[in-house]
């Protein structure tokens, strides 16, 4: 064998020294070596204009004013009637034109093609966002302003892109735009691979991009609360589901508006009273005419919200609506044609992410949960964020209903702390996270949410729920810091919620008097001395730690115990 000669050595060693001298300079400069980003944003109805500044649904108070004053006498002699069917129809025959006047704008033609192509996204900015002006970015950030702020913060303006949706659209149309829009960031940039992110209904478009252009383009794949397996309580109205409830129209509003100025105003009222059963006889009387003459011509023709469907609904949705709409059977098939490709494309998106991720693409999927969904189906006591269902955001996590847990039989290392959520069923358990408490896109750059995206859509390697202590699979968001910590066992925070409070002591009262059976990771958080049994002693010790007086439960004979005492007591009722 040939002896290496000298010359060529020091030459070699020559070469590799000054290859090592850019290795710092490459590690330091992880800002220059991202890829760029492109965030496909979810579904906004005031996306939509006839120009820059002219919305094409109602926006302004005095416009929504406008048409309550208009509504509010109908329901007014709706509520004073007898309420027959003909009251019903009297009511319909007045109300439903204007459901239909007012989203005529952002309607379908029966063939699935946009009804009004003088409407249009009011901004579409094309190149990256440190292009523009302040107050250019202003016209495009609906919800999604602070993820944008923080993305630019981590790689710089020159490498994040936003594309807005025109949500009426078909997605696989939209796709072919999205494959655009890559190839240009691609030549802009000169690189090979740009990281695709997705919030919301930005998941529909991302799921038939992937499906149609594979990704050799890809070099992230990120779903933050996203759409892409549906949305369920769209598929149960789409299939006849609507319904009203109570009791979860009430949790809603106390989420988004507080349970004192929830009872001031409905104390104050009683409105809600009023009104809810005359919504279920509404339903019950003229169900039929609010699909055909309001759903159906505002909704029903609209690719985009029939994305919405999960696929397992999807065949039932089109036996329900499909008589139901005013079109000839050629407009009815070119529909059809459109959202069966697209659901295809749902039906099959396991595969295309766990390919994606075979071919080195690093896939990340966020979901919150905990929190009230809209109360107009049958399926509003499924956890989600507000909007979308945690079951779709994580793609079929099994989730407890709204404010409850997993029977205790539900065991393992992908079962939250809180015993709400089981990510073993999820099409990726390992790469998909869950955030409690946090509401849909309410994103804050405040604290170190925005990070968690800005490491998923950044990352140059395949991360997972293990690959760093401060985001593990499960995380729960604080409302008033913003902040994200690990989801964990609190002593004293019986329900898991982040705080300890009246509502703790209640259910290890509740407990300690047999009146409920708490499931067993609520039992222990709930056993403030640790000895395996929940008793009155515990619940005490919980509303000492509310009343900020430190260490167990004591001499219940001192004056401020007792009245504490008398508190757990009404706590009972
Ligand atoms: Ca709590
Ligand atoms: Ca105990």
């Amino acid at each position: 064998m040939k002896r290496i000669s000298r010359k060529a050595l020091s030459l070699l060693l020559a070469v590799l020294l000054v290859a090592t001298l850019f290795v710092p300079a490459i590690t330091a400069s992880a800002k220059d070596a991202a890829n760029p980003v492109l965030v496909i944003t979810g579904f906004n109805f005031y996306s939509l204009g006839y120009d820059t500044h002219t919305d094409a649904l109602p926006r302004d108070t005095a416009t929504i004013a406008g048409i309550v004053s208009e509504v509010m006498p109908l329901l007014t002699t709706l509520l004073s009637s007898s309420r027959t069917q003909a009251d019903y129809d009297a009511f319909c025959d007045a109300v439903l034109p204007i459901v239909r006047r007012e989203f005529d704008p952002v309607s379908c033609k029966p063939d699935g093609t946009v009804a009004h192509p003088e409407v249009g996204l009011k901004a579409q900015l094309p190149e990256a966002l440190g292009n523009y002006s302040e107050s250019v970015l202003e016209q495009v950030d609906a919800y999604d302003g602070q993820l944008m702020q923080s993305l630019m913060d981590d790689i710089g303006g020159d490498k994040v892109y936003m594309y807005c949706l025109d949500w009426r659209l078909d997605p696989m149309d939209v796709a072919d735009e999205i494959h655009s829009w890559v190839q240009h960031i691609k030549a802009v940039n000169g690189c090979d691979k740009v990281s695709l992110a997705a919030i919301s209904m930005g998941g529909v478009i991302l799921s038939a991009y992937l499906a149609k252009y594979g990704t050799a383009s890809v070099s992230n794949v990120t779903m933050i609360s996203s759409a892409f397996t549906g949305l369920e309580y769209i598929g149960a109205m789409l299939t006849g589901g609507i319904k009203i409830d109570p009791q979860d129209l009430y949790n809603l509003l106390t989420q988004l508006v507080g349970r004192d100025t929830l009872s001031n105003i409905l104390g104050a009222t009683g409105l809600i009273e009023r009104i809810l059963p005359i919504v279920d006889d509404l339903l019950a009387h003229c169900g039929d005419r609010i699909y055909t003459e309001a759903l159906c011509p505002a909704f029903g023709y609209n690719p985009g919200i029939w994305s919405f469907v999960p696929a397992n609904m999807y065949e039932d949705a089109k036996a329900f609506m499909f008589p139901r709409m005013d079109s000839t059977p050629e407009q009815q098939a070119v529909l059809e044609a459109k959202l069966d490709a697209y659901h295809e494309v749902e039906a099959n998106v396991r595969g295309t992410l766990q390919a994606a991720k075979a071919n080195g693409v690093n896939v990340a999927i966020v979901s919150n949960y905990n929190l009230q969904m809209p109360p107009i189906s049958n399926v509003s006591d499924l956890t989600g964020d507000q909007v979308i269902e945690a079951m779709h955001t994580s793609a079929y996590a099994t989730c407890a209903k709204q404010g409850g847990t997993l029977p205790d039989s539900v065991q393992g290392r992908y079962v939250s702390p809180d015993h709400m959520i089981d990510a073993s069923t999820c099409y990726m358990p390992d790469e998909t996270w869950f955030i409690k408490n946090m509401g849909h896109v309410s994103f804050s750059d405040e604290q170190n949410q925005c990070k968690l995206y800005t490491w998923l859509m950044t990352t140059d390697e395949q991360v997972t729920v293990k690959s760093r202590a401060d985001y593990p699979q499960f995380l729960l968001y604080n409302t008033e810091t913003k902040a994200l910590s690990p989801l964990g066992l609190v002593r004293g925070d019986v329900n898991y919620d982040g705080v300890i409070d009246l509502v703790d002591a209640r259910l290890a009262l509740r407990q300690a008097e047999s009146l409920d059976t708490l499931p067993a990771v609520q039992r222990e958080a709930a056993d403030m001395d640790g000895n395996n049994s929940i008793t009155k002693a515990d619940a005490q010790a919980i509303l000492n730690i509310r009343a900020g007086i430190d260490g167990t439960a004591s001499s219940g004979s001192s004056g401020f115990l007792g009245n504490l005492s008398e508190q757990l007591g009404g706590l009972l009722g």
